[in-house]
């Protein structure tokens, strides 16, 4: 066959620096143990799409109705995810291009007829919302009037009569679902019934979990929403962006607002490699590896509370927790700090009521997407969980960690070792 993908030894001749550059992170890659809850680790047919000749091509518009020539192969690219994201989802209409999950949410407003000073309700920032959900720095917090709700002090889960009464006092015309940092399933059927309650449309972010959904390891929120958005690199491990899924009546204005209103052309090599990863979601072995990655969640939640941290809202039902460090008497950021010099990639996380603020914060969030796609298992949670307790109850570990977790990483390496030279 035609070589058609990523030429290395061309970049490297071409490119020395920036060669360095990608063969360094496929080391750190292959060595470093991948805990952010947002990340995953693709299959080379992935990147293979993701690197491919489709880059060149300019193609707005959609299939068969194109603003450019020559589009016919991006067209069978683009059909083909539409089609298998579709039936991966059980949904009406799917739109592959957004170009992240940030853009997706900001079309996913457009598409429902929010205007500037229209009421949103959604989960706060502080709570585990996302950055598009309202917050005052983003868009969503400048443009929308925010009503925004949180999670219960006593158990940190979300309470869906604040969500009622706050609904019914605002008169929200979107509710938001969805999440970055609520470890929790959450509760679609009480949303939409909310949404109706006042007359609003149930947009839910899934983001996070539409592997998970995918893989059937967690409720799907299609049939209770008007528009879901997702991430096309988390759980669902394909190449990062965004899609929009969404029922029938909704389908030309969320087509409208993704382009002609929020984009220019679609990343079309990207868009191929979605197509690839929903085929790859399609396949039998997924569903294991879904429920894999929520086994290997709730087992390191159980072994990291046996290491001392504290773990908002008592457990998982997703692909990550979110502990607290206040009993090891840590911020998020020193553990951050100190996990990252032994070999450990997680992110500081501020926790419900968090007292300090967010470039510091009192938690960490840990997620098992990349490491169970590498085929760890709870056995390894357990060993996971034992290195990150050792390296952040004494800072003289971590050469040790450091050195026990390139072993153990490399016992799973995700990809070929770089080329010698
Ligand atoms: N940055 C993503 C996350 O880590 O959850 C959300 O956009």
């Amino acid at each position: 066959m035609t070589y058609w993908g990523p030429d290395w030894d061309a970049l490297a001749a071409d490119d020395p620096e920036i060669a360095q550059a990608l063969t360094d992170e496929l080391t750190r890659q292959r060595t470093n143990l991948q805990l952010i809850a947002s990340e995953n680790l693709t299959s080379p047919a992935v990147l293979a799409a993701q690197g491919s000749v489709l880059t060149n091509k300019y193609a707005e518009g959609y299939p068969g109705r194109r603003y450019y020539g020559g589009c016919e192969f991006a067209d069978v690219a683009e059909t083909i995810a539409i089609d298998r994201a579709k039936a991966l989802f059980g949904a009406e209409h799917a739109n592959v291009q957004p170009h992240s999950g940030a853009q997706a949410n900001m079309a996913a407003y457009f598409a429902l007829g929010l205007s500037h000073g229209d009421t949103v309700l959604a989960l706060g920032l502080p709570h585990g919302g996302h950055l598009t959900h309202g917050s005052k720095v983003n868009f969503s917090g400048k443009w929308f009037d925010i009503a925004a709700y949180a999670v219960r002090e006593s158990d940190e889960l979300i309470d869906m009569d604040e969500v009622r009464s706050i609904a019914v006092q605002r008169r929200p015309k979107v509710v938001v679902a969805g999440a970055t940092a609520y470890p929790r399933v959450i509760d679609f059927e009480a949303f939409r019934s909310v949404a109706d309650e006042v007359g609003a449309a149930l947009l839910v972010d899934a983001a996070h979990f539409a592997g998970l959904v995918a893989g059937g390891a967690h409720p799907s929120p299609v049939p209770f929403a008007d528009i879901v958005t997702l991430t096309t690199h988390k759980t669902l491990r394909g190449p990062r962006g965004g899609a929009i899924l969404c029922r029938a009546e909704h389908a030309k204005a969320v087509d409208k607002a993704v382009f002609p209103m929020m984009q220019g052309g679609p990343l079309m090599h990207v868009v191929a490699a979605k197509a690839v990863a929903f085929g790859e979601a399609q396949a039998p072995g997924f569903t294991g590896y879904a429920q894999r990655v929520v086994a290997n969640a709730r087992a390191l939640a159980q072994a990291l509370a046996g290491e001392g941290l504290r773990i908002v809202s008592g457990g998982t039902d997703i692909h990550y927790l979110l502990a607290d460090l206040t009993p090891l008497g840590l911020t998020g950021a020193e553990a951050e700090e100190r996990c990252d010099r032994a070999g450990i990639s997680l992110n500081k996380n501020a926790i419900p009521y968090d007292p300090r603020p967010p470039m510091v914060a009192s938690g960490v969030r840990i997620g098992t997407a990349a490491v169970t796609t590498q085929g760890m298992g709870t056995g390894e949670m357990a060993e996971v969980a034992s290195l990150i307790g050792r390296i952040l109850k004494a800072d003289s570990e971590v050469e040790s960690v450091r050195a026990e977790v390139a072993e153990l990483v490399g016992r799973f390496p995700p990809y070929p070792a770089p080329a010698a030279g």
